[in-house]
């Protein structure tokens, strides 16, 4: 097989030093011979390739933007070009990476104790305690603040009872960051250990998306929790979205993995499909759709690249992170759905990866803040009016 060579239609590498090049090629060179093999079988089967979690410490993913800990303290940028590469192979992988640094990890990071840090951030950069992140509750996705999930506190114990829905790596978590209101309704973070009496997960099945991700249900009944297992540094909603920023960088980088693999994967294809005697790449409505693809990676490029100098430099606010992830996973999702009709009927075999990504991508569209919230979020940017509630 050739190697994977990308896009680099503006000559992006000339922008990018020596190390973040190095840094994705190892994980691309990484992705061909140990994921690309393998993940087909994983999406049908609907498993986790649980065996890479070594090999993703090993390669310094987990945690990767976190200094001190083990963690390899990488830049942003490097850190997104990780996850750009990750995602070439499957969003599901790149969404287990996600999930362990930006959003577990780094919720330990950001807003932990010192002891709390040194107990779990070593054990999870080497991939032996697996985390997880629970917001989102059945009856409240797009408003987590209205999350029904309480912490009651009892002398030296937090008592949750709720329920936590969608949560990647729940079933397989160690650890989970688990928000909850307290009786004064503030919303504080609490670290729960597996096997706590009172905690249990359900595994959510018939998934046609991310299916080689494990998605679970959380569920809290009279669970104590130690006063020492809250997260001391922060309170309200800006802890649980302090998360999501660094998360939702890593997916407007990843999205574009999606797109450079569905890109070379219709390129090629229509360069050999012969109909009307010629290949199908000789007609020009093929042709615009393979330039239309090529321009969007290249925008797509562009503003992931921005973002994350911005964010090396501590000036990335939400509302760039926002633009970026709306528009990259919107437009890889569409990029995803053209490529399937330039393979005709292969398209829909997964045989081909087309389809795999596209149903991965309408999970990435919807998680992590809706295309539309973060429409939205542009929106209050623009004219300084919430539009999320109608009042
Ligand atoms: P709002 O009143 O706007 O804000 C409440 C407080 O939060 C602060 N804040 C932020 N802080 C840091 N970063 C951000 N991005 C922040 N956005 C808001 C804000 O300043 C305020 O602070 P304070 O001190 O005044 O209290 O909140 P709202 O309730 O009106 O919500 C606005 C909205 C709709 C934008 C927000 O709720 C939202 O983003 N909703 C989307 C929910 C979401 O993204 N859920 C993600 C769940 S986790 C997940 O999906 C993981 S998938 C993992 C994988 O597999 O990869
Ligand atoms: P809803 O909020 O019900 O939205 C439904 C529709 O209504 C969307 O189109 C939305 O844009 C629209 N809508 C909602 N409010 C407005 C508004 N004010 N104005 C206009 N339109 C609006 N969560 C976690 O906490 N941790 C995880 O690890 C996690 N992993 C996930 C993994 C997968 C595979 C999936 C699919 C989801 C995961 N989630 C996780 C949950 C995810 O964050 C939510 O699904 C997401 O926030 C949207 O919430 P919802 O599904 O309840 O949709």
């Amino acid at each position: 097989m050739k190697p994977f060579s990308g896009c680099d239609f503006y000559q992006m590498d000339s922008l990018l030093s020596e190390d973040e090049k190095m840094i994705r090629d190892t994980i691309r060179d990484f992705i061909s011979k140990e994921v690309i093999p393998i993940i087909e079988k994983h999406d049908r089967e609907g498993t986790f390739p649980k065996q890479l979690i070594p090999k993703f410490a090993e390669l310094g993913m987990l945690g990767a933007t976190i200094k001190g800990y083990g963690c390899a303290g990488l830049s942003y940028t490097s850190y997104g070009l990780i996850m750009q590469e990750l995602e070439r192979g499957d969003s599901s992988l790149r969404s287990f990476v996600s999930v362990q640094g930006a959003l577990s990890m780094g919720a330990i990071y950001m807003y932990g104790s010192e002891e709390q840090k040194e107990k779990y951030l070593p054990g999870m950069a080497q991939g032996k305690i697996i985390g997880c992140f629970g917001l989102t509750e059945p009856d409240f996705g797009s408003n987590p603040g209205g999350m029904i999930t309480r912490a009651k506190k009892v002398g030296n114990e937090y008592i949750l009872n709720g329920n936590k829905m969608w949560i990647t790596s729940g079933g397989i978590a160690d650890v989970a960051i688990v928000w909850a209101k307290t009786e004064d309704n503030v919303i504080r973070g609490f670290i729960v250990d597996k096997g706590t009496p009172g905690y249990t997960t359900t595994d959510t099945h018939g998934k046609f998306s991310l299916r080689a991700s494990v998605t679970s249900e959380l569920h809290f009944q009279d669970c104590k929790i130690p006063v020492k297992n809250l997260l001391p540094n922060v309170e309200g909603l800006k802890g649980p979205f302090g998360c999501l920023n660094n998360a939702r960088f890593g997916i407007a980088w990843g999205a574009i993995g999606s797109m450079m693999a569905v890109f070379d994967e219709a390129k090629e294809y229509a360069k050999s499909r012969i109909q009307f005697d010629k290949p199908i790449a000789s007609y020009q409505l093929v042709q615009a759709k393979l330039a239309n693809m090529m321009t969007e990676i290249t925008k797509a490029q562009l503003l992931a690249l921005q973002l994350g100098r911005l964010k090396d430099q501590g000036k990335a606010k939400p509302y760039h992170v926002s633009m970026a992830k709306m528009n990259n996973v919107s437009e890889a999702l569409k990029m995803t759905r053209m490529t399937r009709d330039i393979l005709g009927a292969n398209g829909i075999t997964d045989e081909y990866q087309c389809g795999r990504h596209m149903r991965n991508l309408e999970s990435v569209n919807t998680y992590e803040g809706t295309e539309d919230i973060h429409r939205l979020i542009l929106g209050e940017y623009i004219t300084g009016i919430a539009a999320y509630r109608v009042n």
